[in-house]
């Protein structure tokens, strides 16, 4: 099939990931994927030198002829360009309208619903944590990375990533880190992680540069942005990691090692309710110790400027937490991969 992509960064990175990973899934199926961005740049940023061999990327508003292509996704229910809009007003094309992820229970009634939208044929369709949704991005390559990778907290060194916003509550995870047994080598990637940390520990560190706290326990070195495959290859690698935002956190939690979940702050608190949500499906998948599951919900709401940084001691649940992301990490790994079951899904909808 045909397909074209529509991806309206909304801010940072995460929109043109999500789109980029879906794109190179549909075409790693057999499909030809156009994938029309309103930020070119950042798009290229993080995609990998290959993308340009398989996708076709293009400007949001390139005017592309009617009839060339047998589905159009509106990631993350962008609006179309009017012109484009237009011809699909009068087609049986399918447009998918596909959404941000969530761990809420509301995710599995509406995924695959009729959109209210003008397009004949125009649907809701949803990432998700069960088999009623459309599962989420388990490409094999990141399978194959995880089952290769460096054993956890080898030679006695934690290695860890550090993807965050603005949080002043990075405080207490460093004073976590600087209390246990092994020393932490940190790497903190550039723009808001690194501001984030230079304000923190009155710093001016820039990429490349390296800082060693005076006892050797926090150890930083600043990376510029990588590409998302060398993203996942440091994830994978790593003994814990502090992610952000919707594409990062997947990845994360895929890893099967212990992380923390800086949602993207929205009104009215609803990335709270959506990071509930998220902690009550980690523990009933993957947990046996309710003890454990009350302290890392507790360090996630901390994370998330919600509460008080529990006064704990790592090295007294770090083995147990990074066994139960390893069980997460299992009932992931069984979920529907999101590129295939929209694969199928446009199907349907073009053979009915
Ligand atoms: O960049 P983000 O903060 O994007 C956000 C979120 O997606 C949020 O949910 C959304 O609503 C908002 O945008 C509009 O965080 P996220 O989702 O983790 O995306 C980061 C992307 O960047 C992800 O695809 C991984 C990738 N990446 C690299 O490719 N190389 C790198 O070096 C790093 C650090 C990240």
């Amino acid at each position: 099939m045909r397909i074209d992509i529509y991806c309206k960064i909304v801010d940072n990175y995460g929109d043109a990931g999500v789109c980029l990973r879906l794109a190179r899934g549909l075409a790693a199926l057999g499909h030809k994927l156009r994938l029309l961005c309103d930020d070119l740049t950042v798009l290229r940023t993080i995609a990998a030198p290959d993308d340009e061999h398989i996708l076709t990327l293009l400007p949001f508003e390139a005017q592309v002829p009617a009839g060339s292509a047998d589905a159009v996704v509106a990631a993350f229910l962008c609006r179309l360009p009017e012109p484009r809009a237009q011809d699909l007003r009068h087609s049986r094309v399918p447009v998918i309208f596909l959404d941000y992820l969530s761990a809420e229970k509301w995710v599995e009634d509406f995924h695959g619903l009729r959109s209210p939208l003008d397009f004949p044929e125009g649907y809701y369709f949803y990432p998700g944590f069960t088999d009623h949704t459309g599962g989420l991005m388990l490409d094999p390559r990141l399978k194959e990375l995880c089952a290769h990778r460096r054993p956890y907290l080898q030679d006695g060194i934690r290695r860890v990533t550090l993807f965050s916003y603005h949080n002043q509550e990075l405080q207490g995870i460093l004073e976590l880190l600087s209390d246990s047994r092994y020393p932490s080598q940190i790497k903190v990637f550039t723009g808001l992680p690194l501001d984030n940390l230079n304000r923190l520990l009155s710093l001016q560190l820039q990429p490349g540069e390296r800082w060693q706290s005076r006892d050797g326990k926090l150890s930083f070195t600043v990376s510029r942005m990588v590409s998302q495959e060398r993203y996942d290859e440091i994830l994978v690698n790593s003994d814990f990691n502090l992610v952000r935002g919707e594409d990062s956190i997947v990845r994360a939690m895929c890893c099967g090692r212990p992380f923390l979940w800086q949602i993207y702050p929205q009104s009215e608190d609803s990335h709270i309710v959506k990071l509930q949500a998220f902690m009550d499906l980690f523990k009933e998948k993957g947990l046996a110790d309710p003890k454990l599951g009350a302290l890392i919900d507790q360090l996630q709401l901390y994370y998330n400027q919600h509460g008080a940084c529990p006064q704990v001691k790592l090295d007294d649940f770090e083995v147990a937490w990074q066994q139960w992301c390893g069980c997460f990490q299992c009932y992931l790994f069984a979920l529907p991969n999101l590129a295939q079951s929209l694969s199928e899904f446009i199907l349907k909808k073009i053979e009915v």
